[in-house]
């Protein structure tokens, strides 16, 4: 058992400051990195039998913790990288956001199949987690080959430099990245050495690191998940049903689908144009019908970047979907400037089985807007809300709040909740995405010594006007008017009393976990 184990969640959140915390959090990662443990590894045979564990890593994070207990979506990464993986060798997926105990897991898992190679991935806000896990593989079994991937080893390669837990970075698709990696491992080759695949221990990792992401690649759309790799029963969405109807559940079992990565916009809170270079490469609509036609899950989230860049591609899939009669409900992101530009296409996607419509409105002020570059108006917004309410489809509703709001502004975004209302809602707080140039420019004013375990949009890293406290108390009542317009209250609709239940209990705890925010930070932000 590791020492972060010793203390309960809500133990941790006793203490008042980020520094408590991290002193915790940061044990078995310490211990980690300054075993400055010899390691001998032994050459792999050429003909050696892989072993590869994938590990989606569990959630630290209160806030992204309640998050998964609305919306748990399948380890879709892991599943796609597992499909880079053939015979002879083999390969296992281990979710640690399912586990109760996941350090427990974890630990048996390794000691059950005995990998040679272990893969994490994540988001920043995991990138500890990862390191823990990582120097827990070490202890257990100091042989394996251990590699970090996913958005965090993408954007802040350099974060990434721990030879004593990671053996290799990959930044970008690892599917890919996988294929070369048991290739290299085949052949008795030395591991590649790219700004693509980054050995920590190689004399040019620092600069390979300083270079830009590498492009994207197609096998990240391309290839099959290996889904039959988990137990698919555990990942679920929050849907909420049409007006008066009674629903069997609020949290429907859901499947993911990729139909296409990367975005040309460049909204400045997000990292996927850094990461993407505004490439948007696509998968042939054919094999996305495939794909869910081959589903039996009823509900489908579309987890591309931006589905609905290419509209004439969404449309055929809309209509190969209603000619071959296949009966889904599918949520998405989508931009407001796409829906009024496009609304015969969301009318034809109702039809198709559109359901929800995750829309970034960020704003109902145009300069917040421009400022953000999201290259879409206040009008547009408002717009796109009424085209989407006429055709019946629910609206999830992403909006922003800025560091520097005053209470008048919370007051804006409280009138802009009863505007656009009914509509799922959820807030963040700007903040720069790691690895990008304003956040390494805001280096200086972060207010927490690990911007990137914070970075959940929810923390806000940086100073705010307000202090802290007042910020929270505002930025907690948000979320509290939010919950109480939620589609399925406003419409009416029937839901079993365990689910009511679990949505309202779980809404008080977030808004109190909300609400206490700022004694997460040293008290002179308060
Ligand atoms: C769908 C989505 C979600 C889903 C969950 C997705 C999931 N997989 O579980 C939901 C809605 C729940 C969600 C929630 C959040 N999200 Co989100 N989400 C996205 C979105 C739209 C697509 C992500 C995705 O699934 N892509 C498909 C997979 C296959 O791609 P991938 O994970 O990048 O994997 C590829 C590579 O990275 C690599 N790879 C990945 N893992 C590994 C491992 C190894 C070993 C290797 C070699 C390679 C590798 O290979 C893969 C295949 O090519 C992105 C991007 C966007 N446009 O906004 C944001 C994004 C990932 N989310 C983000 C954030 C911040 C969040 C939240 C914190 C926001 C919030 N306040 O709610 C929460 C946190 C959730 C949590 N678990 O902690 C940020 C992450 C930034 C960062 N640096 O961490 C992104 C990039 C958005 C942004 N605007 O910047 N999200
Ligand atoms: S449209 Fe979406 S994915 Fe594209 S840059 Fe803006 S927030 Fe990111």
């Amino acid at each position: 058992m590791t020492p972060l184990l010793c203390f309960s969640l809500s133990e941790i959140l006793k203490f008042n400051f980020f520094s408590d915390i991290l002193y915790f959090y940061r044990l078995p990662f310490d211990r980690a990195l300054n075993q400055n443990r010899k390691r001998k590894r032994k050459r792999k045979s050429v003909d050696m039998n892989l072993k590869v564990l994938l590990v989606r890593p569990h959630v630290f994070l209160p806030t992204s913790q309640w998050l998964q207990s609305m919306l748990r979506l399948e380890p879709y990464a892991q599943e796609l990288i597992a499909g880079a993986v053939q015979p002879p060798h083999d390969v296992r997926i281990c979710d640690l956001a399912v586990e109760d105990k996941p350090i427990d897991a974890f630990q048996r898992v390794l000691q059950a199949y005995q990998p040679n190679l272990v893969g994490f991935g994540g988001f920043s806000s995991q990138f500890r987690t990862n390191c823990e896990l990582a120097a827990i593989t070490r202890e257990l079994l100091p042989n394996a080959i251990t590699c970090l991937g996913g958005v965090h080893a993408s954007s802040m390669p350099t974060d990434c430099k721990y030879p004593n837990l990671f053996d290799l970075i990959v930044r970008g698709d690892g599917v890919s990245a996988m294929k070369v990696v048991i290739a290299a491992i085949e052949k008795n080759e030395s591991l590649p050495e790219s700004d693509w695949i980054l050995p920590t221990a190689s004399p040019n990792f620092d600069k390979l690191a300083m270079k830009s992401p590498p492009a994207l690649h197609l096998d990240g759309i391309n290839t099959k998940p290996r889904r039959e790799l988990v137990d698919m029963s555990k990942y679920f969405c929050i849907c909420y049903g049409q007006p008066g109807e009674k629903i069997d559940t609020l949290f429907p079992e859901i499947a993911c689908v990729r139909t296409s990565v990367g975005c040309p916009n460049r909204c400045s809170f997000c990292v996927v144009h850094f990461l993407a270079k505004g490439k948007y490469l696509q998968r042939k609509v054919e094999d996305v019908v495939e794909e869910i036609a081959s589903l039996p899950q009823k509900y489908i989230y579309f987890v591309d970047d931006e589905t609905f860049i290419n509209t004439r591609r969404m449309q055929r899939i809309a209509e190969m979907l209603l000619e071959r009669g296949i009966k889904k409900k599918y949520i998405s992101w989508a931009r407001s400037d796409t829906v009024c530009k496009h609304p015969e296409l969301f009318d034809l996607w109702k039809k198709a089985g559109l359901e929800l419509v995750y829309i970034g409105f960020e704003s109902l002020e145009d300069e917040n807007l421009n400022a953000y570059n999201k290259k879409a108006t206040a009008s547009q917004n408002r717009e796109a809300r009424e085209i989407l309410r006429k055709l019946n489809l629910n609206i999830h509703a992403a909006l922003m709040v800025n560091p520097d709001f005053e209470e008048k502004d919370f007051l804006t975004v409280q009138r802009a909740i009863k505007e656009m209302a009914p509509a799922e809602f959820a807030f963040t707080v700007y903040s720069p995405p790691p690895g990008t140039q304003e956040f390494m420019e805001s280096r200086d004013k972060f207010i927490c010594d690990d911007p990137c375990l914070y970075y959940d949009c929810l923390h806000t890293i940086l100073p705010t006007k307000l202090p802290l406290k007042k910020f929270y108390r505002y930025f907690s009542i948000l979320y509290a008017l939010g919950a109480a317009r939620i589609p399925a209250k406003v419409n009416k609709v029937k839901l079993p009393l365990r689910d009511h239940i679990k949505f309202v209990l779980g809404a008080m705890k977030f808004g109190w976990q909300m609400y206490r925010m700022y004694r997460e930070y040293d008290r002179k932000y308060w």
